[in-house]
């Protein structure tokens, strides 16, 4: 017998860790903040621009032309972004905006974001010994992996989509298999272009090792994308992946998660585990 769809999630959505490092005392009730831009040292800055350069001489081999060609018209890279400046052009461009918050947040918070074409961007930066691996994303890992791309009006109609989902699987304890999908697409995700695979997950976009092994390395499996077999797929968070999804194009990402996803939270939830 099919679980009832209404039936109240089992446990409600994990809570946020309780050492996250932003500072959340001043966040409003939607998690957003002020960016504070004039608050950032030159330190900061510099750091800023040194991941900004590690990663420029990396993406033009690796990452999608889509993402190549939105990160050439934003001039990010001599400081770290005003996030109001970016957000002028962004909703010019597709109706987007940038919200600053703390960190990572809730997990309503963050779909009623995204549902409302407002993408959560960190406010701090990593410090100089986590160039390389830092757990939390930071101002780097948001902006420079995750907006570019917004600029895209098929990948940003998908993580609107994508956001409006999220509200709905809180409700139909789905939130783990929508959790997997995001990670396997816009944060690990590649494609397939005539060039050959490209990167176009953020995670990957924003790592200076990750991203030339998950295109170049024999060890990762690299599997065309599909949606149950994603969703279906656990993730890791402190290694790199065993195994990357493959799209054909954005377009295709767009059509295969427009389905309504209750039936297959249904079968999913019902799969052992
Ligand atoms: N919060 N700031 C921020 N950024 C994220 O990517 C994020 C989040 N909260 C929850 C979350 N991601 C995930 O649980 C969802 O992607 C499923
Ligand atoms: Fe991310």
């Amino acid at each position: 017998m099919e679980p009832d769809a209404r039936a109240e999630p089992t446990s409600p959505p994990p809570a946020l860790p309780s050492d996250l490092r932003g500072d959340y005392s001043r966040a409003a009730a939607d998690f957003s903040v002020s960016q504070d831009w004039d608050a950032y040292t030159q330190a900061e800055h510099a750091l800023y621009r040194r991941l900004h350069a590690r990663q420029s001489r990396l993406v033009p081999l690796y990452a999608c032309t889509e993402y190549n060609r939105a990160l050439a018209s934003l001039d990010s890279s001599i400081a770290i972004p005003r996030f109001e400046e970016v957000s002028r052009r962004l909703r010019a461009a597709t109706g987007w905006e940038i919200v600053a918050v703390p960190g990572l947040i809730p997990d309503d918070a963050f779909f009623t974001h995204l549902a409302n074409r407002r993408f959560p961007v960190t406010v701090w930066i990593r410090k100089p010994e986590e160039i390389d691996y830092i757990v939390e994303p930071d101002v780097f890992h948001d902006f420079f992996g995750h907006v570019p791309l917004l600029f895209d009006a098929q990948y940003a109609d998908h993580l609107y989509e994508y956001g409006k989902g999220g509200l709905k699987a809180l409700r139909l304890n789905g939130l783990g298999f929508l959790a997997r999908l995001y990670w396997h697409t816009i944060e690990f995700g590649l494609m397939r272009t005539p060039e050959g695979i490209r990167a176009y997950g953020a995670g990957l976009l924003s790592s200076g090792g990750e991203m030339p092994y998950a295109i170049d390395s024999p060890e990762p499996r690299r599997v065309d994308f599909d949606l149950m077999t994603a969703m279906g797929t656990p993730y890791r968070i402190d290694s790199y992946q065993p195994a990357y999804f493959v799209i054909e194009s954005f377009e295709q990402l767009l059509e295969e998660t427009a389905p309504d996803f209750a039936p297959l939270y249904a079968q999913l939830n019902s799969q052992p585990a």
